[in-house]
């Protein structure tokens, strides 16, 4: 709708910094879709940059991993890879065999926890997962690459340390979870029955991303360990009303989880109604920064429109879409044309003629039908004549 988000995206990385500091945070795990495109412009990947080099000053902050998610493109994650390692971040682009995924964490050469930093998982990654195994249906071919993938690598960090706890991270969509409207099908042959519980009978916490909404997944069983934390800013107005947040985690005898409401920097408002309710609702909005998107439901949207647009300059705010919607007198307006005439009485076309006055005094209203009824039948008898 040609306007930036950068000032949203720099509130809420400083923020994220200043809340690493104040509650010591150890591990930063950030699962997929860094960027929503393949080719992010300079200033995201200035803000990017500028906010993993910061990241090395936070002194408790040990280690960081980011793994791509299905918007990244590959090529963009992969090329600082290496300078990056030096900084302690790890960055996971495609986990294939040539990629490490099992990543320990430790502290004075004794290992705290197992991080298995899966990505968003692409076809060929997949098919490699099966190894000899050859599926057809592409389903399928999903659902057993991706739980044969996730095995394998829960596997390699048992071997690696029997009693330590295991992380993993993801990129999917997994069952019984809240989607938005802004999101995509990642995986061809729709919905994975990869669910929660699955994924917390082998791991003390997953860490997924892909879905925008901060959730838990399959909660009744695995105590809430398997979260998404969700987008950090609201990426559409129809997630105006969603609440942002980051998850911190504890993990000691038992595993706690704390989320953190995301401070809103610009708040994103959806206006739904007729010209009189719009306009109420205009004059009671305080944050002059807020971005609206207005839904009209008027009898008369094209006056509705002008009217509300110059209120809104008149009270300096800001609206980025006006959607107009049919009031219910235009939809039964359109009902009664789709009817062609020829299947109605001419009484009929009254009455539904009649329904559109929204006359509220039944006896007028039958006064109405008795007085036309009369000037039709009077119409009849001089025809007769
Ligand atoms: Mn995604």
């Amino acid at each position: 709708m040609g306007k930036s988000r950068i000032e949203e995206h720099e509130a809420f990385l400083s923020w994220l910094l200043e809340t690493i500091e104040e509650k010591q945070i150890e591990l930063l795990l950030v699962s997929g879709d860094i960027f929503d495109t393949g080719t992010p412009p300079n200033y995201a990947l200035e803000l990017y940059y500028n906010f993993l080099k910061q990241l090395s000053s936070k002194k408790s902050l040990k280690t960081t991993i980011i793994t791509a998610g299905n918007h990244d493109s590959v090529s963009t994650l992969k090329a600082p890879k290496q300078l990056l390692e030096a900084l302690n971040v790890h960055v996971v682009v495609n986990g294939d065999e040539d990629e490490n995924i099992i990543i320990p964490i430790k502290e004075d050469e004794e290992t705290k926890a197992i991080v298995c930093a899966v990505p968003f998982l692409r076809d060929s990654v997949i098919r490699q997962s099966l190894g000899a195994e050859t599926v057809s249906d592409k389903e399928k071919l999903a659902n057993n690459g991706i739980k044969a993938y996730y095995e394998k690598a829960y596997n390699n960090a048992k071997e690696l340390e029997q009693n330590t706890p295991i992380i993993a991270m993801g990129h999917l969509t997994t069952v019984g979870s809240r989607s938005s409207e802004s999101e995509r099908d990642i995986y061809i042959g729709g919905t994975l029955d990869i669910g929660g519980d699955y994924l917390a009978s082998m791991f003390d916490y997953v860490a997924l991303g892909h879905l925008h909404i901060n959730q838990t997944v399959g909660a009744s069983n695995n105590l809430g360990h398997v979260r998404y934390s969700g987008s950090p800013i609201p990426l559409s107005f129809s997630e105006s009303k969603n609440t942002q947040k980051v998850n911190v985690v504890t993990i000691d005898e038992d595993v706690k989880v704390e989320e953190l409401k995301v401070p809103l920097k610009r708040k994103l408002q959806v206006i739904k109604g007729d010209l009189e309710t719009i306009k109420k609702e205009l004059k009671a909005i305080e944050d002059k920064s807020t971005w609206i998107e207005v839904h009209i439901k008027d009898d008369n949207p094209m006056f509705a429109n002008t009217e509300i647009r110059e209120l809104a300059t008149k009270l300096e705010l800001t609206i980025l879409a006006v959607k107009i919607e049919k009031s219910e007198k235009q939809l039964r307006a359109k009902e009664l044309k789709a009817i062609s005439l020829d299947e109605l009485s001419v009484q009929e076309v009254f009455e539904k003629r009649l329904e559109l006055e929204e006359i509220e005094n039944s006896e007028f209203k039958e006064q109405l039908s008795q007085t036309f009824n009369e000037v039709v039948s009077n119409l009849h008898e001089s025809e007769q004549i």
